[in-house]
C-alpha cells in the first residue's frame, strides 16, 4: 500500500516535533499494528507500544540503553554519565542507591515536608488575587525536596535555584532560546550541587545518612573509588528535578478535580478511590512521552526485523492508550484501577518493568504520594477558577493546559 510506504520512510522528526505525544499513536493507527517502523532524526527507527511490546523493550537481552539518549536530552534533562545511560551490573549498582532511599517511612516524610510548605505558601496565596498553580507549586517542591535530601537552600539564592530546576524539565523540549535555557540551567544545577558533594566530602556540610546528598556524596563508582563530583551531582539532580516535576502531575490532578468532581469528592474520601484517581491520571494525561533504546542482540516481533543497534522506542503515551489494552482508552475512569494497579507492563508513564533491576523510574512512590497528598490539599483549599483556557497543549513539551491553571485564592473576609 502506497501510504504504507511513504509512511516507513518519511522522517518523522518534525511531525513529532508539533505533536510529540500522538504523532506515533496516528502511525499505529494508521498501520493497523503495534510495531511500525520509521525515520526519526535521520535515523531508521522501530516504534513500539502496548504492554507485550512493553515486555520486549525491558528485555535486557534484546535491548539496551548505553548511548541511545540523544545529546540534547543529556544536556538539559538528564545530564551527562547519569544512571540512564548505564547498563548491566553498572547500572543496577547506581540504581541500588536510588531505590535504597524510597522506604515507605522515607517516603510519607516527604509527603509532610511537602504538606508544610504547602501550608506555609497557602497564607502567602491568600493574599494574592490569583496565582498560577504550575508555577506556585515549584518552590513549594523545591523546599520540601531540598530538606529531604539534605541539600541546603539559601533563602538568597531560591529563586535561582528553583527557576534552573525548573528549566530541566520544562524548557528541555523547546526549540530555540528557550531550548538553551536549559542547557544554561544544567550547568548551572551541576556546578551548584557539585560543589555540595564537596562540601560534604570535605565535611563542611553533614547532611543526615539517609538523605540522598549523602548517599551520592559517598556512593562509590566500578573501581570502589567514589563517584566523580559532576556525576554524583548528575544523580543528585535526579531526584530534585523530577520532584521538582511533579508540579505537572499535580497540575492534571487538579484538572482532573475539575473536569470530575463526583469522582474527585469520592476519592477525598476513601483512601482507595484516591489512589485510582491518581493512577488514572498518571495513565491519561500526557508526560514523559517515550524511551529510547537500542537492539542488542538481532530479533524478530510482529513481523518486524530489530538488527543489532537499531534504535527503538517505547511509546509511554500511547500504551497507555493502547485499545488493545484499556477500554474507552480516552475516558478518565478511576474505577479501572480500584483493585490495584496491575502488571508492571499496563500501566507505564514512568517506565515498565521492574525498577531495582531495570530502568523502571524509582521515583513512582514519590511521585503516587506526592499526588495524592496534593489530592488532599487542593480538596480543602478554598478556591475558585477564573474563566480561562484549561485545554492540554499537546504541541507542549511537557504538556500542560494552557493557562498553567489559575486559582482565584484570595480569603475574603466573611
Ligand atoms: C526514569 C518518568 C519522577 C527519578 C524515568 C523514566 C521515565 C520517568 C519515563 C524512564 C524509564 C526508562 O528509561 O525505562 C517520570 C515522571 C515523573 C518522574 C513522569 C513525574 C514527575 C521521578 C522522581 C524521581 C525520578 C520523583 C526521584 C527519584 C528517576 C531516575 C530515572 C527515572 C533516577 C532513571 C532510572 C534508570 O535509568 O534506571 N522516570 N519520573 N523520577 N526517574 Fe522518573
Ligand atoms: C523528570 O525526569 O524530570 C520527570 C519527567 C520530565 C519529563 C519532561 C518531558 C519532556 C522533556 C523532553 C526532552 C526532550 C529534549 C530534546
Amino acid at each position: 500500500m502506497a501510504h504504507r510506504s511513504t509512511q516507513r520512510h518519511a522522517d518523522q522528526t518534525f511531525a513529532l516535533l508539533t505533536d510529540p505525544y500522538r504523532r506515533i499513536s496516528r502511525l499505529f493507527e494508521q498501520a493497523g499494528a503495534d510495531a511500525i517502523e520509521t525515520r526519526l532524526a535521520l535515523k531508521e527507527t522501530a516504534c513500539l507500544r502496548g504492554r507485550e511490546a512493553a515486555q520486549v523493550f525491558y528485555d535486557e537481552t534484546r535491548i539496551s540503553r548505553a548511548g541511545a539518549m540523544p545529546a540534547p536530552v543529556r544536556r538539559t534533562l538528564l545530564g551527562e554519565g547519569g544512571v540512564q545511560g548505564l547498563d548491566g551490573e553498572a547500572h543496577r549498582a547506581r540504581k541500588r542507591v536510588f531505590m535504597a532511599l524510597m522506604s515507605p517511612e522515607r517516603i510519607a516524610r516527604l509527603g509532610d515536608l511537602f504538606e508544610a510548605e504547602w501550608r506555609r505558601a497557602a497564607v502567602e496565596w491568600a493574599g494574592q488575587e490569583e496565582i498560577v498553580l504550575y508555577d506556585a507549586l515549584q518552590p513549594v517542591l523545591t523546599r520540601a525536596v531540598c530538606r529531604w535530601a539534605g541539600v541546603p537552600l539559601n533563602p538568597d539564592d531560591e529563586a535561582k535555584r528553583v527557576s534552573h530546576l525548573r528549566a530541566l524539565f520544562d524548557a528541555a523540549g523547546s526549540r530555540g532560546p528557550r531550548h538553551l535555557w536549559s542547557r544554561y540551567a544544567r550547568r548551572r544545577v551541576d556546578a551548584w550541587l557539585a560543589s555540595i558533594i564537596e562540601g560534604i566530602r570535605a565535611g563542611r556540610l553533614a547532611p543526615d545518612p539517609d538523605t540522598a546528598a549523602y548517599a551520592w556524596a559517598w556512593a562509590s563508582a566500578d573501581d570502589g573509588e567514589p563517584l566523580a563530583a559532576r556525576t554524583a551531582a548528575v544523580e543528585l539532580a535526579n531526584v530534585l528535578r523530577p520532584t521538582v516535576a511533579t508540579s505537572v502531575y499535580i497540575v492534571f490532578v487538579a484538572h482532573a478535580m475539575q473536569a470530575h468532581p463526583a469522582a474527585a469528592r469520592l476519592a477525598t474520601a476513601d483512601a482507595g478511590r484516591r489512589r485510582a484517581f491518581v493512577q488514572e491520571v498518571r495513565r491519561l494525561y500526557p508526560f514523559f512521552p517515550a524511551v529510547i533504546g537500542r537492539v542488542r542482540a538481532p530479533f524478530r516481533w510482529r513481523n518486524l526485523d530489530f538488527p543489532v543497534g537499531r534504535q527503538v522506542i517505547l511509546d509511554l503515551y500511547g500504551s497507555n492508550h493502547d485499545p488493545a489494552v484499556w477500554t474507552d482508552p480516552d475516558e478518565f475512569r478511576p474505577e479501572r484501577f480500584i483493585d490495584g494497579s496491575g502488571d508492571a507492563f499496563g500501566l507505564i508513564p514512568q517506565g515498565g518493568g521492574n525498577a531495582l533491576t531495570g530502568h523502571r523510574c524509582p521515583g513512582e512512590s514519590i511521585v503516587v504520594e506526592l499526588m495524592e497528598r496534593a489530592l488532599g490539599l487542593l480538596a480543602g483549599l478554598n478556591y475558585r477558577l477564573p474563566a480561562q483556557d484549561l485545554e492540554i497543549d499537546f504541541r507542549r513539551l511537557p504538556a500542560l493546559p494552557r493557562s498553567g491553571f489559575r486559582m482565584m485564592t484570595r480569603r475574603t473576609s466573611p
